[in-house]
This record gives C-alpha cells, sequence and structure tokens, in this order.
C-alpha cells in the first residue's frame, strides 16, 4: 500500500462562506440549513475558523462523544482554552465528566419522571386559568398575541413556582435568557443589543440564586439540600440554582411559541388535533423537530478527531446544527412537512448523550398541557396578522404571533 493511502482517504470539509449568525440566515435558516447538509457531512466555515455539521448522523455522532468533544471550553463559539467566559461557567453544561456527573446527577433527580407527577396538577390548573382568561378574550373579538399572552406568561408562571421564586421582577428571567443565548455566538449586533442591559438583570438572577430567596422545599432549595448532603459544596449550590434560571425558561417560551405557530400555520393538523387532543405530546413533538427551540451548540474538540472522513484537529470548535439535522432527509421523510402522526422521536431539539437536556420531562409537560388544553377548546387556530421574529444567535424565536381563537 502506498503510504500516501491513508492521506488519501481522508476527505477535507468544503468550505462554506457562510454566516451563522446573520441577521439574513437567522430569519430563515432553512435553506442555508439544505446547502449546508448537500455541501457535506462535515463543513468548514472560514468566517469563524471552525467546523461544523448540519446533517443527523454527524450532529448525532458529536454529542454522543462527550469524550473527544468536550463542553468544558464551552459551548459556544467562544473557546474558553483560550478565552475567559463572559460568566462563570456553568457547573453542567460546561462541565466534562467527572465534574458534570455530580451536578447532572442532582439536576436529574430534582427532575425526575416523579417530579413530574408531583407538579403535573399545579401545571394543569395554571395552564386551564390561562387558556380560559384568553378563551374570554376571544369570545370578545380579541387577537391573542400567541406570544406575549401566552407562551411568555405560562412558562414565566408555572416553572419559577416550582423552583421557589418570588413574582416579583420574574421578566428579568427572559431578558437574561434572551442575553446568555445570544452570548453562545459571535459578539454580534445582536449580543451587544441584549448585553445592553446585562447588569442589572444579572444582578437580579445572581440574587434570586440564593438560598433565602427560595420558598423551602422548591427545585432551587432541593439543590441546597443537596449541599447539605455533601453532594456538592454550599458555594456551588447557587450556580447549580442559575442553570435552573438560565436554561429553564427561555427555551420552553420558544418551544410552545413555535409550537403554536406550526399549528396556527397547518389547519389540518389542528383539526385532527382538536378531534383527539391526546395528540398533543405527539404535536410538540413534531414542532420541536420542525421548529426547534435550540437551534444549534458547539463542543471543541479534546484531540484530533475524524468526523465522516474528515479530521479535525485537537481544540477546534464544532458547532453542530440541531435544527439542520431535524430536517434532514436522510433522516426524515418529507422532513420540512408538519406531521403529527409521524414518530419524531430521535430529534436533536434537546440534545443527546450526557449532556441531552435535563429539563425536557418538564418541558414536554408543559408543551402538553398547553396544547391539549388549547385543542380541547378551540375549534379553529388562526393566524390574524403576520408574526414577527425576535432574532437570537442561538434560539429560533418569535416577538409576536397575533392569532385568530375560535372557541369549540
Ligand atoms: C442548557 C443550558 C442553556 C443555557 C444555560 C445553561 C444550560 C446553564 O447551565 O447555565
Amino acid at each position: 500500500m502506498p503510504a500516501s493511502s491513508t492521506i488519501d482517504s481522508l476527505a477535507t470539509a468544503p468550505s462554506i462562506d457562510i454566516d451563522p449568525f446573520s441577521t439574513e440566515f437567522l430569519d430563515n435558516p432553512y435553506p442555508s440549513y439544505a446547502l449546508l447538509r448537500e455541501a457535506g457531512p462535515v463543513v468548514w466555515i472560514p468566517k469563524y475558523g471552525i467546523f461544523a455539521t448540519a446533517r443527523h448522523e454527524q450532529v448525532h455522532e458529536v454529542l454522543s462523544d462527550h469524550v473527544n468533544y468536550i463542553s468544558s471550553a464551552g459551548v459556544g463559539l467562544a473557546n474558553f482554552n483560550m478565552e475567559t467566559p463572559f460568566r462563570p461557567k456553568s457547573l453542567i453544561l460546561e462541565a466534562d465528566p467527572p465534574d458534570h456527573t455530580r451536578a447532572r446527577t442532582i439536576l436529574a433527580r430534582i427532575l425526575s419522571p416523579k417530579t413530574v407527577m408531583h407538579v403535573r396538577e399545579s401545571f394543569a390548573k395554571e395552564a386551564d386559568d390561562l387558556l380560559e382568561r384568553l378563551a374570554h378574550a376571544a369570545a370578545r373579538g380579541e387577537v391573542i398575541d400567541g406570544i406575549k399572552q401566552l407562551a411568555e406568561v405560562y412558562p414565566l408562571k408555572v416553572f419559577p413556582d416550582a423552583v421557589g421564586l418570588e413574582t416579583e421582577g420574574r421578566e428579568n428571567l427572559l431578558l437574561y435568557g434572551d442575553m446568555i443565548f445570544n452570548a453562545f455566538g459571535p459578539r454580534n449586533e445582536l449580543l451587544a443589543k441584549a448585553a445592553e442591559k446585562v447588569q442589572p438583570v444579572t444582578s437580579w438572577i445572581m440574587a434570586h440564586c440564593q438560598r433565602s430567596m427560595l420558598r423551602p422545599g422548591g427545585f432551587g432549595d432541593q439543590i441546597y439540600q443537596a449541599a447539605d448532603a455533601g453532594e456538592i459544596s454550599q458555594e456551588e449550590a447557587p450556580m447549580l440554582v442559575r442553570s435552573f434560571l438560565s436554561a429553564g425558561v427561555d427555551t420552553t417560551v420558544n418551544g410552545l411559541g413555535n409550537a403554536l405557530l406550526c399549528l396556527s400555520q397547518n389547519p389540518q393538523s389542528y383539526a385532527q388535533l382538536h378531534q383527539d387532543p391526546t395528540l398533543a405530546r405527539a404535536a410538540f413533538e413534531e414542532s420541536l423537530r420542525l421548529e426547534s427551540a435550540v437551534q444549534t451548540f458547539f463542543r471543541t474538540t479534546e484531540k484530533s478527531v475524524e468526523l465522516a472522513g474528515v479530521t479535525i484537529p485537537k481544540n477546534n470548535k464544532v458547532l453542530a446544527f440541531l435544527g439542520a439535522a431535524n430536517r434532514d432527509e436522510r433522516q426524515w421523510p418529507e422532513p420540512e412537512r408538519f406531521n403529527i402522526n409521524r414518530r419524531a422521536t430521535g430529534h436533536m431539539a434537546f440534545g443527546t448523550g450526557i449532556h441531552g437536556c435535563v429539563g425536557q420531562v418538564i418541558a414536554r409537560l408543559e408543551g402538553e398541557l398547553i396544547l391539549s388544553g388549547i385543542a380541547r377548546r378551540f375549534k379553529r387556530i388562526e393566524i390574524a396578522n403576520p408574526p414577527s421574529r425576535r432574532l437570537n444567535n442561538t434560539l429560533r424565536a418569535l416577538a409576536s404571533l397575533p392569532l385568530r381563537l375560535t372557541a369549540a
């Protein structure tokens, strides 16, 4: 065998001249996703000097391999081996085993299926109360903003209630979410805009991570109980509460908002859901696939690794396009079609592997309760005026979604 054969068998990643954090890209990323998937299993994006993958198989491979693709150097564009993180690192998101494992074990216990059993009744009552109020407004002929009056309201009520936060000042959670999800991208206009108000927002968040601010028995206090038991230190406890406050609101707000968009754009699917509200979980899952709230995460190579025949050198950033993997025609038949009858599980909207969303049972609970509640109450859900987007470096987000809701 000639000495060059190993080299010959290795592909080079095609270089794609694209900015995945530009206004044009973020406004409608899907044509660019198709281009990225077509270009190859792994691409090189010169604008940022990063490797990227938009295909399901490789996104799955990267996220499943936490040994070669680490998180402790950050899961955004910034490489923490080269630059200081903009905030102290998350103990779970921006960590590798064994540190990650300690944090993960605690959060997984707090956010377990058993917990869902306990909170289900109160989450269901809040969904019912909110939808009841919106039904009254709709009956008076009002147009309902599916984002401002529903998708933002519900998670901002039930999740902080469960964490044990006071009511006052909760709007800070949305501002903080917008900021940190922008901060996973480059230092562009979007981040600058979100970071303008960062100081008071961060102060509010950190103050509310203190035990004295958290209702005894809530998710937040349960982290302090784990510290009492010696599983983590007392100094680590507020940092883990910060993870709840970072990842628990803006994600579900946009998961719900995007689901409302999918249903209002697909009247036949909505008619089917209205007929059979037990399809709510399937409908939520399919909207997560088609319009993933979290579109991207990065990893960093721990050593030189081979991905689909491409050698990625050590300490390189790899961008995983979750939202593109979820529309990969190699994985899904008719990937661009919203179809609540398909098996959408296996999508990458919650990631996968050891960093797969630890709160996904809560997210799914919120999705199920809101979608089934809407399905039972309304015969039709229609777009009354064009929706507007809230562009974010990581999140697929709407600013407004004017809806006409017709009572059943
Ligand atoms: C999944 C996620 C998103 C944002 C922040 C965090 C986690 C965190 O742990 O702070």
